[in-house]
């Protein structure tokens, strides 16, 4: 099943609730992320694949236009398509034209969450609910927080009872389908989101280049590669304080993804001018 929604609405946050462990990497920025992420989740004889999407956002990017790419690519062929509206967003109308946009999409269960209802108003919670009531298609709509949880079993209890029979994709102790590689990457790409601001965290990109593996400690060299020269003179910062406060905030969540193995991240800032642009780099940021 696929989770949707406008960017910062809060489906990474979701993803990582439903599975208990951060798979995906979440930030106060819209268009965090950049990729379609699986979680994976067994439940007794069931197994449910949560596929986290980059949200929707209206800038021109080229990065952009390949972010709305992966997102239909996962919403298209699901057998269930969960919206996750914003009960914070000040305008819900591009979401609901995506609503009505799945309008004919017989083959998959529509169902929509209203999120973040731990500070939204009752107005705006309400007014929402009132203009998916008018939506028959839409087969069940929850009133959640992703962040503190309220609601979430009930909506994993309506997935399950929606499941259809059939095999099952994954292993039953698997809980996502990325490689180390790539969630060590997302790691230190989502401190570079929140520790730096404006273009900058948008024009860059993370590449694990090396994971060296010991019996005590892992040592992981990674490249951030930048598009200017005076992003990589921000990113290492006066005296290389930025880059050290990248590490220090990275290092501990790369250490749980090695059972608590000492980490040494060696992390470098290349420049590659239009790295969007280029099918080599968009492989090696995993958009294509
Ligand atoms: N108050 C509140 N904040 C939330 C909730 N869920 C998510 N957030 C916050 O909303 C922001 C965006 O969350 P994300 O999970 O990154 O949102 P997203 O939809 O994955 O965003 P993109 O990847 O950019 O599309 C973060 O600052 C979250 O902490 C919630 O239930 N309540
Ligand atoms: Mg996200």
């Amino acid at each position: 099943m696929a989770i949707v929604g406008e960017a910062n609405s809060g489906k990474s946050t979701l993803i990582n609730n439903i599975l208990g462990e951060k798979i995906s990497i979440v930030s106060p920025k819209a268009q965090t992320t950049r990729n379609n992420i699986h979680g994976i989740k067994s439940i007794n004889d069931t197994q449910i694949v949560f596929v986290d999407t980059p949200g929707f956002c209206k800038t021109k990017s080229n990065i952009n236009r390949i972010l709305h790419k992966n997102a239909k690519s996962a919403y298209i062929d699901s057998d269930t398509i969960l919206v996750i509206i914003d009960a914070l967003s000040r305008n819900n109308t591009n979401i609901f034209n995506f609503l009505d946009s799945i309008k004919a999409f017989e083959h998959c269960n529509i169902i929509a969450a209203i999120n973040k209802v731990d500070c939204a108003t009752k107005e705006s919670i309400l007014g929402i609910a009132s203009n998916l009531k008018d939506r028959n298609f839409v087969k069940h709509t929850f009133m959640i927080s992703a962040k503190r949880g309220d609601g979430i079993n009930d909506l994993e209890k309506c997935l399950v009872s929606m499941s259809r029979d059939g095999t099952w994709y994954y292993d039953e102790k698997q809980i996502t389908n990325l490689p180390i590689s790539f969630r060590l990457a997302e790691i230190t790409r989502e401190k570079v989101f929140l520790l730096l601001h404006q273009e900058l965290p948008y024009n860059i990109y993370v590449e694990t280049e090396v994971i060296q593996e010991f019996k005590s400690k892992v040592i992981i060299h990674q490249a951030i590669v930048a598009s200017k020269p005076n992003h990589k003179m921000i990113i290492i910062g006066s005296g290389s304080s930025m880059i050290k406060e990248i590490k220090r905030l990275a290092a501990p969540d790369m250490k749980k993804l090695f059972g608590g193995k000492n980490i040494t991240l060696k992390l470098f800032v290349k420049i590659e001018k239009n790295w969007d642009t280029k099918k080599e780099h968009l492989r090696n940021s995993y958009l294509a």
